[in-house]
């Protein structure tokens, strides 16, 4: 990879990362970023949000829609999505005419999972001791759903912001329990399991060890998880986490394990609103072992931050023209975002550290 006698160098010039994950290609652009601070950062700061809204659907006592209200709860609260993408008795049927219009019935359950009865709080400003509640619950979520004959997949996933479509600021994700196995996670098992089938090794117990050894991509970690920006990061600031040690599902993890989780995701998404003094908008989810019966030993759990933003508050990423017709490209490299990131306090810009 050479030009006319100057040697590659991927923090200026234009190349291709893989994604191991998914084995697709991601475009690093590193040149079209030299200056990328010059511009104002500018800062969205957004109304303070008060404990108790009473139009929100979501916080304690308050009427969602149709007939539903919430009990008074004081800790995690989960509910079946008034409008559900999934629903649970969906007539089996497929249809495939010429290969062409394929079709197939698909079943299942989505859930609500309301992270604090607080509707000012969000994961960054949570105590880690409620939102290891909040992984508790997630535990006993996947647990639940996978163990119904209908459900061969538990996708647990949070939509921060409006930017990302979340309807109410009230800390809160969703679950999506479905029959067949979606679109992203099947492209990582069977990604996984090739990496495994080659290797004899699991490909992400390979590359969060390889990563710690290298450092440069490490954005935080503990004892237990690391936060990394993949080597293959699309969005400006994508994070993977992920446990250092082999687990498949979120239930495997020890109580030690898990209060390390909230931690980690604490610590996480606090550098991430401490990036442009702004409530981070990202979408995150957890990849974990589908509910099929099936053994998966090749699959390692991980959760994925997906976050659009990429200069301030108000510059953001859109996936747009080359990115919607060739493939996914990003400018600044993962390593610069990394140290960016890591760089960060872990102190959140709106917590007073004298009060
Ligand atoms: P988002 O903010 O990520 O859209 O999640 C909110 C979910 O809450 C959404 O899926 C559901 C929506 O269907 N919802 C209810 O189940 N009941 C309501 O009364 C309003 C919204
Ligand atoms: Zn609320």
């Amino acid at each position: 990879m050479t030009q006319s006698g100057v040697n590659f160098n991927p923090n200026e010039h234009p190349h291709r990362r893989l994604n191991p994950l998914t084995r697709e290609w991601v475009l690093v652009s590193p040149h079209r970023a030299k200056r990328p601070w010059q511009g104002q950062v500018e800062s969205v700061a957004g109304a303070a949000l008060p404990s108790y809204d009473p139009d929100c659907y979501l916080c304690p006592g308050n009427a969602r829609a149709g007939a539903a209200t919430n009990p008074a709860y004081e800790g995690v609260y989960v509910f079946d999505n008034d409008f559900a993408a999934l629903l649970p008795d969906t007539p089996a049927d497929v249809s495939n005419e010429l290969g062409l219009f394929v079709a197939a019935s698909e079943s299942g359950l989505c859930r609500v999972v309301c992270f604090s009865p607080d509707h000012s709080l969000t994961l960054s400003r949570m105590p880690a001791t409620a939102t290891e509640r909040v992984v508790d619950e997630w535990a006993r979520q996947y647990a639940d759903l996978g163990a119904r004959d209908l459900i061969n997949h538990v996708q647990i996933f949070e939509n921060r912001g409006e930017m990302m479509g979340c309807s109410n600021p009230h800390p809160h994700g969703q679950i999506w329990a479905s029959e067949s196995i979606p679109n992203e996670p099947a492209k990582e098992i069977a990604a996984q399991a090739g990496y495994f089938d080659e290797n004899g090794t699991c490909l992400l117990c390979d590359y969060v060890a390889e990563e710690l050894k290298r450092g440069e991509r490490i954005v935080c970690e503990n004892f237990s998880f690391a936060a990394i920006v993949p080597f293959w990061a699309v969005y400006p600031f994508e994070t993977i986490l992920l446990p250092k040690r082999h687990v498949g599902a979120i239930g495997e993890l020890s109580a030690g394990e898990r209060g390390e989780l909230a931690q980690i995701m604490k610590r996480l998404t606090t550098r991430y609103d401490n990036l442009f003094e702004t409530s981070f908008p990202y979408s995150m989810g957890f990849h974990q072992r589908p509910t099929d019966g099936n053994s998966y030993d090749s699959l390692h759990l991980h959760a994925h931050f997906y976050p659009p933003l990429l200069r301030s508050a108000t510059i953001r990423k859109f996936l747009v023209g080359f990115e919607l017709l060739g493939g996914p490209q990003r400018d600044i490299t993962p390593e610069s975002a990394a140290a960016r990131l890591r760089d960060l306090s872990e102190m959140h810009y709106l917590i007073d550290p004298n009060s």
